[in-house]
């Protein structure tokens, strides 16, 4: 492996004087950009990129170079507090960590001896490098209910990838895809997952066609060769549709589907459901649009799918994700050079193994909260959301009593917030893991100082399926923060977990990489290093699934008892499955697209970023707004049946008049009182969180499919 190197930075240390730089990688959203930290006097001075970063190649995105905010906010919490006053009074008292680590564990040995440790939620958020490490503590406590936002992010790609063709397919950028079909995402913002926009936007600057499948228009809507701008929710449809048609045409790969390809006659079958006259009618798309895009996608020599969290968020969860998958395999474009491949990891210790899930007793994983409603979810260990709260207030299937989240802030990112505020208030215990005081953290009874990004030495990445893992580097020390790492590793050894831990967690971080013969001492003289990247694998080995192909026609749903082919289902709350709503509430809403300077809540209080954007915004297409009397830049309410919001209105072309996409995660930790005004702009007091609305297998929440009405906001009201 090669030893890492510091292009360009030699130079700007001369020219600015800086005292230090040191090489390492960021991880203010999911992560991955190379870096380099300039330091002087002890201090961080600027981050740059990294040219020599095999990701993103020196690019960096506001939230990175804005990192140097968090770490010196003046509201940044340096020290362990204790609740001294009732939940959201806002009263704390500084205490040290024994006292806060100490008071934890006790309350987590009182719970799991007097109810079991399923009484004992566990939660966190979006992937930040923190996962493996929350889920090892949780299995060896023997806690079966790992909070995530596993069930409408990421989880359901992974869960359905693994039952269908064993691993995440992860578009081949490097080899240049013919052409990328862009599902629900909108990565030149997102950099989502094992991906960043930057290859992406490299492969359309060098000729891949783009296909772009989204309600909005988005900076790659407006470059694609095909715009399909569905209706929300339809997606599955869509993609039948497409199949239907490159199955009528012959267009699909013969050879491919009849060697490595389970259930291809029941599929073909079931999309002969999808004819495009009545896919158009379900999807608002011309007919001859949908078969251009299907055509261009499968003509193409190597192809890939691009997919978001968008296609995740809804009813259609699951089945959406097989849809997928089955448009790369049909095409012949999985694990295709230049298509769609599943790369292999480094050989360092995985995320899984690390996770310690084989742990976790038969008995206790039996109890999982959900486990047999949502049986897909609960086989990857991801528990949906409502199956939390209402194990809080109503002590059903059982009392759970205490939660600790690390990382997360449900009371603004979770379905029905109303609910969630509720159950959190209800809790006799709650530990909250973060970097600032939050609407979450308001309702905990201790709170811990996590370290950021620049703090911590870690293995960056090696959750991902791109095959890459970086070192990250510590460059500074901020008040008595910790890393989650860290606090767990002295959690675990005061709740009985102590043969599991180090003495510090450097000792954890050797332990990812013993596999590989080397220790994190000598991982931090390298630059990375990556798994083989070979292609094709499944000509010789099969796919990793129970029959060894690719399950189009999936044997584990069929086992759990669900439709083994997908399928398309009308959201829950549409105009079509509800037309008696429609007269309350006629829009549909889409929520929570990704704006660039924020990662869900986080950042509001980082001067360089909320400077360009100060308040939240609702998309309004200028027919509707005129119509409704509603100006650009004015406040107005957003409604549904669960409750009203305000954000401004923002007069957008590019969504449809019937559409009214609104922005997720709002806060204003700039207002102290009123628990940071948690209800006023906060789109999940809107969204539905109701099983019935879910994913049956996933339990995915529908954020993105709701109806909704929009009006001018009375003057002065709030
Ligand atoms: N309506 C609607 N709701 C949504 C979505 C949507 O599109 N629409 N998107 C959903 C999706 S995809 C996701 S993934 C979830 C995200 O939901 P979460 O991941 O729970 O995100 P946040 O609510 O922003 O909470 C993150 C908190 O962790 C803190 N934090 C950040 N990094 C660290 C760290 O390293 N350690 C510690 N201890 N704390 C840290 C931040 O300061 C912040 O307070 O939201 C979901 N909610
Ligand atoms: N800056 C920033 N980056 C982020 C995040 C952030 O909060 N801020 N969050 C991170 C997280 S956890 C995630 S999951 C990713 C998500 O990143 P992406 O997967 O890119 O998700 P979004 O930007 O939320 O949505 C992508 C597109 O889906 C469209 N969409 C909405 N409804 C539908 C629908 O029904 N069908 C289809 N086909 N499209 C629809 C929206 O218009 C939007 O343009 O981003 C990650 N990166
Ligand atoms: S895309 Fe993510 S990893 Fe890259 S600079 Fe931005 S926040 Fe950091
Ligand atoms: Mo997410």
């Amino acid at each position: 492996m090669p030893e890492f190197k510091y292009s360009n930075a030699e130079k700007e240390v001369e020219m600015y004087g800086y005292d230090e730089v040191i090489k390492s990688h960021c991880r203010m959203c999911h992560g991955g950009c190379g870096v380099h930290i300039y330091k002087k006097e002890g201090k961080i001075e600027k981050i740059g990129g990294d040219p020599d970063c095999p990701i993103a190649h020196g690019t960096l995105c506001p939230k990175g170079i804005a990192s140097t905010q968090i770490a010196y906010h003046p509201d940044r919490l340096t020290h362990p507090l204790k609740r001294v006053g009732p939940k959201g009074s806002g009263q704390w008292e500084k205490i040290s960590w024994d006292e806060a680590l100490d008071t934890i564990a006790e309350k987590m040995n009182g719970y799991k001896k007097e109810y079991g440790a399923e009484s004992i939620l566990m939660g966190y958020g979006t992937g930040r490098d923190n996962e493996s490490v929350i889920y090892r503590f949780a299995n060896l406590l023997g806690t079966p209910n790992v909070l995530t936002a596993g069930h409408l992010c990421y989880g359901p790609r992974i869960s359905t990838s693994v039952i269908t063709c064993g691993s995440i397919p992860v578009v081949d950028y490097e080899s240049q895809p013919d052409c990328v079909m862009v599902w629900g995402n909108n990565l030149v913002i997102a950099n989502s997952d094992e991906y960043k926009g930057e290859a992406l936007a490299v492969s359309v600057d060098k000729g891949s066609k783009l296909i772009v499948v989204d309600p909005r228009m988005t900076r790659l809507a407006a470059r694609a060769d095909i715009w399909l701008q569905l209706r929300p929710g339809t997606d599955t449809a869509l993609a039948l549709g497409m199949a239907n048609y490159i199955i009528a045409e012959e267009l699909y790969d013969k050879e491919f589907v009849a060697n490595h390809v389970h259930g291809w006659d029941e599929f073909v079958e079931r999309v002969q459901d999808y004819p495009i006259d009545k896919v158009s009618d379900i999807t608002w798309l011309p007919e001859e649009q949908i078969k251009e895009a299907a055509r261009m996608f499968a003509e193409a020599d190597t192809a890939g799918i691009q997919w978001g969290v968008a296609i995740e968020q809804q009813i259609n969860c699951a089945d959406n994700n097989r849809t997928l998958i089955a448009l790369m395999g049909m095409t012949g474009n999985l694990d295709k050079k230049g298509g769609q491949v599943l790369f292999e990891n480094a050989k360092n210790r995985n995320a899984s193994e690390f996770g310690a899930h084989k742990l976790l007793s038969k008995e206790q994983r039996a109890k999982r909260l959900g486990g047999d409603r949502f049986r897909l979810a609960g086989h990857f260990a991801i528990i949906n959301p409502k199956c939390a709260w209402d194990a809080i207030l109503t002590e059903e299937p059982y009392p759970v009593k205490m939660a600790m989240f690390i990382s997360s802030n449900p009371v603004l990112t979770r379905a029905n917030a109303s609910e969630v505020y509720k159950a959190l208030e209800k809790l006799e215990f709650m530990a909250v893991a973060d970097f600032f005081m939050t609407p979450t953290a308001e309702l905990a009874d201790i709170v811990l100082p996590a370290s950021t990004w620049l703090e911590m030495d870690y293995i960056g990445d090696f959750w991902k399926r791109h095959g890459y893992i970086l070192a990250r580097r510590k460059a500074i020390q901020v008040g008595e923060c910790r890393s989650d790492h860290e606090m767990l590793n002295e959690l675990g050894k005061r709740v009985g977990q102590e043969e599991y831990w180090w003495d510090d967690f450097e000792g954890g971080l050797d332990y990812i990489l013993e596999p590989l013969g080397i220790n994190f001492q000598e991982f931090k003289k390298m630059d990375y290093i990556r798994g083989e990247v070979n292609y094709e694998k499944y000509k010789t080995k099969g796919f990793s699934t129970p029959t060894g192909k690719l399950e189009i026609y999936s044997t584990m749903l069929e086992k759990w008892g669900y439709d083994p082919l997908p399928k398309y289902v009308e959201p829950h709350e549409s105009p079509i499955s509800k037309p008696e709503m429609t007269d309350k509430y006629p829009f549909i809403l889409v929520t929570g697209a990704r704006s660039p300077g924020f990662f869900h809540t986080e950042n509001r209080q980082l001067p360089w970023l909320r400077e360009q954007h100060p308040d939240p915004f609702v998309e309004i297409h200028p027919d509707t707004a005129r119509r409704l009397g509603i100006s650009n830049g004015q406040w107005v309410s957003i409604e549904s049946p669960r409750g009203k919001v305000r954000q401004k209105a923002k007069i957008f072309e590019g969504i449809h008049p019937q559409v009214i996409g609104a922005q997720h995660a709002w806060w204003y930790p700039e207002k102290k009182e009123g628990n940071y005004g948690w209800k006023e702009s906060n789109i999940n007091m809107l969204t539905d969180n109701s099983y019935e609305s879910c994913d049956p297998a996933m339990g995915s929440t529908s954020v993105r499919t709701l109806l909704c009405n929009i009006y001018p906001e009375k003057q002065g009201a709030k």
